[in-house]
């Protein structure tokens, strides 16, 4: 991290980003501690950085006023409960595409009006590109190859660069062979805090996670991409059970504080997600806050593909609360799958142990 000509809200905010992303990698899957980190970390002019658990937030250097951030698309391991035993208390390997070793990629973060450099290497074998998606970029920078680039090679580096006009909860991914690479995990937060925030806007607590599905065939570990419609294994921020290493990282905050949530869905499907004993306000649809005066109040609400929501609501009791997807079989692993051989129906779904697109808040 480049220390010359950084003011220093910019070096506290480089330097809370290198501690969470260390201490993400550090602890890997037992993120509970990066959740906690948010609270110890003071508001810098106006947020408190996201966390997106389990993710590491992308560090940047400075070049004038420019951010510069860099991304690798490369092949990554990650790791699934392994629904062979029922109970899911080991994990399997997943070979599938991510970004600097990670599938979601780790979380850009910006302020509007930011000035972002993106170089981003091609490690994979064979081309890919960067949209952004829901940003308002110039045509050169929209990342589709053949209409606005020629696709990244293998081994190529391509540098986008634009103004920040916007703020929200974006996304990024790649436009090229987008089933397969998109559905092998190429997928990342583009989050970009307002410039002057109002009072109503700023929390104590900003969490994000990314949904995405899978169709795992099994003594396969490697993700069908040409699966359209059948998926068995459900994914929030690329973790989907609650085995070793396999764990979705859940969220912590404290009674009284006020807690965002922002979701974003790259899968073929849409999932109607729910919080337990609270009522929160839907502050955004993927593109900025919401005027308070239009903004929703709901317990559940459907995200459907290429979509963010973002929840709002203070913290009402302790407790464990849990966040997930309401399609049932969406907060199981594999479950189509009968799992003790030779037990028919429900009986062989008997002892599974819960995982998909399911976590929690834990209010203390
Ligand atoms: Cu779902």
């Amino acid at each position: 991290m480049k220390k010359e000509g950084v003011s220093r809200r910019s070096f506290l905010s480089g330097l809370s980003l290198f501690s969470l992303s260390s201490l993400v990698t550090l602890t890997g899957s037992k993120g509970i501690e990066a959740a906690e980190i948010s609270s110890a970390t003071p508001s810098l002019g106006g947020y408190v950085p996201v966390v997106t658990p389990g993710i590491a937030t992308l560090p940047y250097d400075l070049d004038g006023n420019v951010k510069i951030f860099r991304l690798r698309a490369e092949p990554v391991t990650i790791q699934f409960q392994d629904m062979s035993d029922s109970h899911g208390a080991k994990s399997r390997p997943i070979y599938g595409f991510g970004y600097n070793g990670s599938i979601i990629g780790p979380t850009i973060e910006a302020v509007e009006g930011d000035r972002v450099r993106i170089h981003v290497e091609n490690a994979l074998s064979e081309p890919t590109t960067v949209h952004w998606h829901g940003l308002h970029v110039p045509i050169e920078m929209d990342g589709v190859p053949m209409f606005s680039q020629e696709p990244i090679q293998p081994g190529q580096t391509f540098t986008y660069e634009f103004t920040l006009e916007q703020h929200g909860t974006y996304i990024y991914h790649p436009h090229f062979m987008g089933a397969k690479q998109v559905g092998l995990g190429m997928s990342g937060f583009f989050i970009i805090h307002p410039k002057n925030p109002k009072p109503h806007q700023i929390v104590d607590r900003d969490y994000a996670y990314f949904l995405q599905v899978w169709m795992i065939h099994p003594g396969s570990p490697i993700p069908d991409t040409m699966e359209m419609t059948e998926f068995n294994y459900f994914t929030m921020n690329g973790r989907a059970g609650n085995s070793p290493g396999a764990d979705i990282v859940p969220m912590k905050a404290k009674v009284g504080e006020k807690v965002r949530i922002r979701v974003a869905n790259l899968s073929m499907m849409a999932h109607p997600i729910h919080l337990h004993g609270h009522t929160f306000r839907i502050t955004e649809y993927g593109a900025g806050f919401i005027p308070l005066e239009q903004q929703i109040i709901a317990n559940t609400e459907n995200i459907s593909s290429a979509e963010e929501r973002t929840f709002e609501f203070v913290a009402k009791r302790p407790g464990k609360w849990l966040f997930h997807c309401h399609f049932m079989h969406h907060t199981m692993n594999d479950m189509h799958r009968r799992p003790i051989p030779g037990a028919g129906g429900h009986a062989g779904h008997a002892t599974m142990e819960m995982g998909g697109m399911h976590t929690w808040i834990e209010v203390t």
